[in-house]
């Protein structure tokens, strides 16, 4: 006992030494990690309308997920278009004239690059994500496809895209990752058939 008396003592002793002798350099290092953050926050923030803006011009933006643009040439493009539709329903669809609730069900290869194009046809703001089952908030997003995050979807009008590897085989889903959008029908089938 007075042995560990005696450790936990001399162990007491030497975490206040510790403390004391690093006190100061600890407190700058603390104002430091305090400072990144909140210039980070300022940041991220100023940032989100420039993405927004981005998204509405053209296919380099709205992305969110996915592979840097120009990275791979993709396999195969889907154009996808999403809307409301009458009696509350959601949908999508591959022509502006064809969107239906749910929506086509796609199919790409396993190891293909893909590459998904939203076009937002509706009034409301949404956007695209492969998951691995539709939910109405914080699906989970398979190979980091997603074109208009929740925090930032795609604006009406607007469109975004984003390239991807179909790296697993497996039957899934796509949706609307803007919450409650996708139980209204704003969800299809995406299905990466095996490789070979
Ligand atoms: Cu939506």
């Amino acid at each position: 006992m007075m042995a560990e008396h005696g450790q936990a003592g001399g162990l007491t002793e030497r975490l206040w030494e510790l403390a004391e002798r690093y006190y100061i350099p600890f407190t700058v290092l603390a104002a430091i990690l305090l400072w990144v953050g909140v210039m980070g926050a300022v940041l991220f923030d100023i940032q989100l309308p420039q993405a927004g803006e981005q998204a509405a011009l053209g296919p380099a933006g709205g992305g969110g997920g996915g592979l840097p643009p120009g990275q791979l040439q993709p396999d195969v493009v889907i154009t996808i278009y999403g809307k409301e539709l009458p009696g509350g329903k959601f949908g999508f669809g591959l022509s502006p004239d064809e969107i239906t609730s749910p929506g086509p069900e796609l199919r790409v290869r396993q190891g293909q690059v893909v590459e998904i194009r939203f076009v937002n046809m509706g009034k409301l703001r949404h956007g695209l994500a492969v998951v691995q089952s539709v939910e109405k908030t914080n699906p989970t997003i398979l190979f980091n496809a997603i074109v208009g995050p929740p925090n930032n979807p795609i604006a009406p009008g607007g469109e975004g895209s984003v390239i991807f590897v179909a790296s697993q085989a497996g039957e899934f889903y796509y949706q609307c990752p803007v919450p409650n959008h996708g139980p209204k029908g704003m969800w299809g089938k995406f299905i990466v058939e095996p490789a070979g």
